[in-house]
């Protein structure tokens, strides 16, 4: 799958491309019943909130037949093949659970400022793909983006290790609050949005846009999963962070057979039955 010309225009005056409907409800409730299996094991690469409840899964794709389809899925890889010129690799892969009730936020950052700074990524040549595992509402804790903030370059950012349990290069609030007033429509009205959709929209957001999430106090899990995909090119040269949050096999990712997802997810069904 490619990105046609109005898709490619968008994501270069807005800094995102956002299709719902990506992937079906068949290819989406085996992620979603997987992902929850996942939460619910003790292995090193699930994370958690203060609380305990599960905060993300990392690496999933190496370990789970289903996220490892997924993250060569076509619909995710090509267009970022596109994007970039070249093939791409897994930098990282997270699926963040944002639970109900105790999900928790997400400060504002840019990505390619972490990927940068921790893990010696060369240049904003990887970005981001959100797939939704459950509906993203306006009240459980969406991804809220500032559009044209990847116009700036990389921004001045302090390392937050402690208000997560996740640390993260952060922004501060002038900063946002300049970067919202700039986006804002000159109508009037909020320069930052949520997009909001059912399970199986995508969402594939440029490395330096900035963005970030509220906490989740609905009784309405928010799931989504997001996969990092980087040009070969521009591969990582700093190994700070684990293997399993920061990838090093810079193996061009193939695509797997469109239909690769259905297929697993009618195997699944039969296998359950
Ligand atoms: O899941 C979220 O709400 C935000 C995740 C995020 O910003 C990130 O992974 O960089």
């Amino acid at each position: 799958m490619k990105l046609n010309p109005q898709q490619l225009k968008e994501f270069d005056e807005l800094g995102y491309v956002f299709m719902p409907g990506c992937f079906s409800e068949e290819e989406v409730a085996t992620l979603r019943a997987e992902a929850e299996e996942i939460y619910k094991t003790d292995r090193q690469e699930v994370w958690r909130e203060k609380t305990g409840a599960p905060r993300t899964a990392f690496a999933a794709h190496t370990y789970n037949e289903a996220f490892r389809l997924l993250s060569r899925h076509p619909r995710l890889v090509e267009p970022l093949q596109q994007l970039f010129g070249e093939p791409v690799y897994v930098h990282q892969f997270k699926i963040n659970a944002k639970a109900a009730f105790e999900g928790d936020v997400w400060q504002w950052h840019q990505d390619y400022g972490t990927w940068a700074r921790d893990d010696g990524m060369p240049e904003p040549r990887a970005m981001n793909i959100a797939v939704f595992l459950d509906e993203v509402m306006p009240i459980n804790g969406p991804l809220m983006i500032i559009p044209k903030s990847h116009k700036h370059g990389t921004l001045a950012a302090g390392h937050d290790t402690a208000t997560t349990s996740y640390p993260l290069w952060t922004l501060d609030k002038e900063t946002v609050t300049r970067l919202a007033a700039e986006a804002a429509p000159p109508e009037g009205g909020a320069g930052i949005v949520a997009p909001t959709g059912r399970p199986g929209s995508v969402l594939m957001f440029h490395g330096n846009l900035v963005h970030a999430s509220p906490p989740n106090i609905t009784p309405y899990p928010r799931k989504i999963v997001y996969l990092t995909l980087c040009a070969v090119s521009n591969h990582i040269t700093k190994f700070n962070r684990p293997e399993f949050i920061a990838h090093r096999d810079f193996t061009p990712i193939e695509p797997v057979a469109d239909d690769a997802l259905v297929e697993y997810a009618r195997a699944y069904k039969v296998a359950a039955e």
